[in-house]
């Protein structure tokens, strides 16, 4: 039998490539930008400069007064709350680094077909909204549930499967202190594209769990197989790998490139003398940043941390350096409290998945 062509129904399998970026990979470029290196510099990312990762469209939402969060399946009182309803429970507000877990794609070889992010998929801000859990224990989840399904207004199509995009967490997860239903973003309404009127906030996670246009939670008695939790976000070495479920954040850390860029190449000129090198580290579940280190010319060196700005937030470092008229190579890397560092070297994965490895920034002095 024949198979259909349809192109959305039957997509062509993406795989692997290498070599120029496809007209695909432009187009999700242009849509889903990034931080810009240089706002590494704000504590909290000012509106436009936190990155977006959008699969489908931006859902339309006039205004917050039609939207209703429905939360329903196994709870004892399903739930049909407004807004409004939302904002007269206890609030909270928490300065959450988020990172998106295709970070670094671009520079596995061979890369995923997908968004070819360099390193700018992440940002900080302060989310307020009100403790998941305070709904959940109103609602009343059953003893026996398994899952928790977080589904978002938005639809569209992957690997042929219509969904609105949707992600689990199991009851435990779900009710861990710092989980968000969150409505503001520095103090204001969310930005359509930051998921207006409302979204979840998982804290220490990869960005994917945390839903936004967040208007159904629906309690289930087995594992949710959505195709947002089972068909994609997984660590794969293969096509046909299992793969296992990506979850936390892996240690990170950024330095704003010093110097000035030549416009096309981004590549850097700094005068010669004591540079003042900037940056930020972050790691997932809540772990504390234990050290900083630079490397100039590959020798390894602490970078000096600044306090602590948070659980879930990344923490600024400086390192001064004496730069030498010539070439250099610029590298940091960051360990957290579990140990875990950074890999001097990508490792493959499959789709592109949690490539932390240093930052590498080639300088000329003059
Ligand atoms: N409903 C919905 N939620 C979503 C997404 C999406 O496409 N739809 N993208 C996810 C991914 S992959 C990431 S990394 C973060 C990005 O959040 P931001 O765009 O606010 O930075 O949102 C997550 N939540
Ligand atoms: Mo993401």
């Amino acid at each position: 039998m024949s198979r259909d062509p349809h192109p959305i129904l039957n997509p062509e399998t993406r795989g692997l490539t290498e070599g120029p970026f496809s007209r695909e990979e432009v187009r999700l470029a242009n849509r889903n930008s990034g931080l810009l290196l240089e706002a590494l510099r704000y504590d909290l990312t000012p509106f436009g400069l936190h990155y977006l990762l959008i699969h489908f469209d931006v859902p339309y939402a006039s205004s917050a007064d039609g939207w209703t969060l429905e939360i329903s399946g196994m709870v004892e009182n399903p739930l049909r709350l407004k807004l409004d309803d939302l904002k007269r429970y206890p609030q909270r507000t928490l300065r959450v680094t988020l990172e998106c877990a295709g970070n670094g794609r671009a520079a596995i070889a061979p890369r995923a077909q997908s968004q070819p992010w360099h390193l700018e998929a992440v940002g900080t801000a302060e989310w307020t909204g009100t403790p998941l859990k305070t709904v959940l224990e109103q609602a009343g989840v059953n003893a026996y549930a398994r899952d928790l399904v977080f589904y978002g207004k938005d639809r569209g199509f992957s690997g042929g499967i219509e969904h609105h995009y949707g992600r689990s967490l199991t009851p435990e997860q779900a009710s861990a202190e710092d989980v968000l239903l969150a409505w503001a973003m520095n103090g204001a309404p969310l930005l359509p594209q930051h998921g207006f009127p409302l979204r979840l906030i998982v804290p220490g996670w990869y960005g994917m769990a945390s839903v936004k246009w967040l208007d159904r939670i629906e309690v289930i008695d087995g594992p949710f197989d959505g195709f947002q939790q089972t068909g994609t976000y997984l660590y794969r070495k293969g096509e046909h790998d299992p793969g296992v479920p990506i979850t936390m954040m892996r240690p990170r850390s950024l330095m704003i490139p010093p110097g000035i860029p030549d416009a096309y190449s981004r590549r850097r000129l700094v005068e010669c003398g004591e540079i003042e090198l900037f940056g930020r580290a972050w790691s997932g579940a809540g772990l504390p940043i234990k050290s900083v280190e630079v490397a100039v010319d590959g020798h390894w060196q602490l970078a000096r941390l600044e306090p602590e700005a948070g659980q879930y937030a990344w923490r600024g470092w400086r390192f001064t350096w004496e730069a030498r008229p010539g070439e250099h190579e610029l590298m940091c890397r960051a360990r957290d409290a579990c140990g875990e560092t950074q890999p001097l070297e990508q490792r493959f994965d499959y789709e592109g998945f949690g490539n932390n490895a240093v930052q590498r920034i080639d300088v000329t002095v003059r």
